[in-house]
């Protein structure tokens, strides 16, 4: 058989491989076996070399035609297997962006961190610090800066959890975080103005208005020339924020260890709008807050200068705002974590 012949035999028997190649390695292994130093045409061409001379360039020419036939062939080939695996994963990864979404369900702040958020906003507005301090605390700090002598019945160890060495115990109110915030305070800087939300302790059986653990937000203004009337002003915004735009204040003479004067603080009811019914117990008004002017001995005892300086401060638990609001009326609710329970107070409606 001539060389013309052996390469139309070789063209034809790849033709038929190449066009039944089905993937990428088989096509790659063809070119390589095929065009490569050891294929077949180059073995052909290799036998050029035993023809007479004037033969050579028309077997030559032929042999390179040969050869860019069977390039463009698997090139196609190549080509076409790569459009049909892209088609294919294009099928496959196909999404229809017109079908309903999947509802994700997220969740929401806690009710009571509803109420605390809401007040950390009206606060932080007024330039207050919002401050935060540790829950297991120091005799020294929960009690003695407070102006509750070693004796006070609100050390008593029915009230209070004590750790293990007597010192330390579950604060039972957050002012701890005042008194150490206002030890460290530099007037040359300008004025105290704080609120300390956050988790306080008290050794009580769990009951529908009584809760081991419960919240509070205190607050503490201390600067030169503070009057009473600073105090009654932003206790109005309080009770205005949380209770609506209507509502009134009323103080009463009350005794707090730390303030001095005390007051306790009612707001017209809400409900009723101060004429009397089941809320406000037909008083008109509902106990909301503790107040007071701060006690010298706390100044004094945390090195501040009482005829200088002076301030106001505040008490409010969050819980009790959200009973009175949202009127739940067993604390625990807060606390069992209930999803239908809690679901109901979501803040998108
Ligand atoms: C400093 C000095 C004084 C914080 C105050 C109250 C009055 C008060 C209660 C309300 C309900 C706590 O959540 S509650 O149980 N609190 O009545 N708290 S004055 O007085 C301070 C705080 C810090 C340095």
């Amino acid at each position: 058989m001539g060389l013309k012949d052996k390469l139309m035999e070789l063209q034809q028997k790849a033709l038929e491989e190449i066009s039944s190649a089905e993937d990428l390695k088989k096509i790659n292994d063809i070119r390589v076996n095929l065009l490569g130093k050891k294929g077949p045409i180059t073995e052909v061409l290799r036998g050029m070399r035993d023809l007479p001379k004037e033969e050579r360039p028309n077997v030559g020419s032929f042999a390179n035609k040969v050869r860019d036939e069977l390039t463009n062939a698997i090139t196609e080939r190549k080509d076409r297997i790569e459009a049909l695996k892209t088609a294919k994963r294009l099928e496959e990864e196909k999404i229809d962006v017109t079908l309903p979404g999947v509802p994700v369900k997220a969740g929401q702040p806690h009710i009571i961190m509803q109420v605390i958020d809401q007040i950390e906003k009206l606060f932080l507005g007024m330039g207050y610090q919002v401050v935060d301090g540790p829950e297991i605390e120091e005799d020294h700090y929960n009690f003695e800066m407070m102006n509750l002598p070693k004796d006070h019945p609100a050390r008593d160890m029915q009230d209070t959890f004590y750790l293990t060495d007597n010192n330390l115990l579950m604060r039972t109110q957050t002012s701890p975080v005042q008194a150490r915030t206002m030890e460290k305070h530099d007037f040359s800087k300008g004025p105290l103005k704080m609120i300390s939300p956050g988790k306080v302790y008290r050794r009580d059986t769990d009951d529908a208005t009584h809760s081991h653990q419960f919240h509070q937000i205190e607050g503490l203004v201390l600067d030169k020339h503070i009057t009473m009337a600073d105090l009654k002003g932003t206790l109005q915004l309080i009770a205005r924020t949380i209770f609506g735009e209507e509502r009134e204040i009323r103080l009463r003479p009350s005794y707090f260890p730390f303030t001095e004067p005390s007051v306790e603080v009612d707001v017209s009811c809400f409900k009723c709008n101060g004429n009397g019914c089941s809320v406000c117990k037909d008083t008109g008004w509902i106990e909301v807050l503790g107040a007071g002017m701060v006690h010298p001995n706390v100044l004094k005892i945390s090195g501040i200068d009482a005829d200088v300086y002076g301030g106001f401060a505040f008490g409010l638990g969050p819980d009790r705002f959200a009973m009175l609001k949202y009127g739940v009326d067993d604390i625990r609710e807060f606390y069992l974590n209930d999803v239908r329970f809690l679901k109901q107070f979501s803040q998108r409606g």
